[in-house]
């Protein structure tokens, strides 16, 4: 956990002046529905005590000078500048900032000193956690008067303008409105959402990162959405007023979509499917039956697996061996996939057996180590200091 004290000390050191301003913004899980966010459908997230900080100061010379510590590297650059050739944690901060200019005139420049405990590239939305943080301290520090969702949004563009990945909202938005032991049961058609208090006292949750870096730059995310677009269109034909898959019956696809492409159908499916688990796990979870939230999850991880294809070697090889351990009630691999984490629900005070369990086992068969993470549910975005 950073220190007030040092954040604030770092960014003296680094800039020569006191920050106006230290933010957080927190890394995610979810607990079910992936994939499903783009697809207008339903995601079950929650933000995590892993977060990314942020120190900021004011500059009235239009530039932006930036510090990133986990990389230890320094961006300088007038604040209109394209940020093509910027290291890719900079295109995150100059991208929500010129989203923000482009919006909101009044900002002028900024320091930036960044550090965070979120691990990179583990599917725990480091990215996301970078945009909101950012967003949210400059929303702070030039009075924008920009809302939660609106922060997350322009997070969601940043991604989708600069780093060229087409995600949905579930980052962003579990990122700016996490709520502590409380996960998010958002509706990605229309917004609407709802906290479901998570009153976990006999179990824990436990990640596992494989250490395998998905890159979700990588064209294989971006390739699923077009699946899932081309499927939806092929219906469309037949049925105008259809908007996503969210209108679209299994029925459908087997008539519409089976013919032309069974890659695409299956795709597809697993999206309708993936929804409905969704909801089989929120009422599940209402009635305290965590035996049926954790069949439901390792459903669906084997969906993700085998129809949707997003998953890998080492995700699968740990989710078998959750599957043999009884005091994992599920687990499934978790976020955008190709390597990251898996998430684990395990029987209170046993993820250490299981740790012990499965490291080695991991390490013979990869030959690199996986690592755990301890995670609890937590705020969303936050002030941490005005000066
Ligand atoms: C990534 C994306 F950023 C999210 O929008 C979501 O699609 C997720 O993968 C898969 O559920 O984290």
């Amino acid at each position: 956990m950073i220190q007030i004290h040092q954040l604030k000390g770092l960014y003296l050191e680094q800039f020569g002046s006191n920050p106006a301003i230290l933010a957080k913004s927190p890394g995610r899980i979810n607990i079910i529905g992936e994939h499903t966010d783009y697809n207008l459908g339903l995601v079950l997230p929650a933000a995590i005590n892993k977060y990314i900080y942020i120190a900021v100061g004011k500059r009235s010379d239009f530039k932006i000078h930036l510090y990133s510590a986990d990389y230890t590297e320094t961006y300088r650059a007038p604040l209109a500048d394209d940020p093509e050739a910027a290291p890719i944690w900079a295109k995150y901060v100059i991208g929500i900032a010129q989203i923000l200019k482009r919006e909101h005139i009044k900002l002028e420049g900024f320091n930036a000193y960044i550090i965070g405990d979120v691990p990179l590239g583990a599917g725990l939305s480091s990215s996301a956690a970078l945009t909101c943080v950012t967003g949210f301290a400059l929303n702070h520090l030039y009075n924008l008067n920009l809302s939660r969702l609106e922060i997350a949004k322009f997070g969601q563009q940043t991604e989708h303008e600069n780093i060229g990945v087409k995600c949905g909202l579930m980052d962003q938005f579990a990122s700016c409105m996490g709520k502590k032991n409380n996960l998010i049961k958002l509706d990605c058609q229309d917004l609407s959402f709802k906290y479901i208090p998570a009153d976990w006292s006999n179990y824990e949750i436990l990640l596992l990162n494989t250490n395998v870096h998905h890159s979700l730059a990588s064209s294989a995310y971006n390739d699923r959405r077009a699946a899932c677009e081309q499927g939806v269109a092929w219906v469309k034909e037949h049925h105008s007023s259809i908007q996503s898959l969210r209108d679209i019956s299994i029925e459908q696809l087997e008539r519409y979509v089976k013919p032309r492409s069974v890659e695409i159908y299956t795709k597809c499916k697993f999206i309708i499917q993936e929804n409905q688990r969704l909801q089989d796990a929120c009422i599940s979870l209402t009635m305290g039956d965590f035996k049926k939230l954790g069949e439901l999850m390792f459903k669906a991880h084997w969906a993700l697996s085998k129809e949707y294809e997003v998953s890998c070697d080492e995700l699968d090889f740990l989710i078998e061996s959750a599957e043999n351990n009884h005091e994992v009630i599920g687990a499934r691999m978790m976020g955008g996939g190709f390597g990251g984490c898996t998430i684990n629900i395990i029987q209170k005070g046993r993820s250490q057996p299981f740790i012990q369990e499965v490291a080695p086992k991991f390490k013979a068969r990869f030959g690199f180590e996986l690592t755990p993470i301890h995670v609890a549910i937590a705020d969303g975005a936050s002030l941490i200091q005005e000066y």
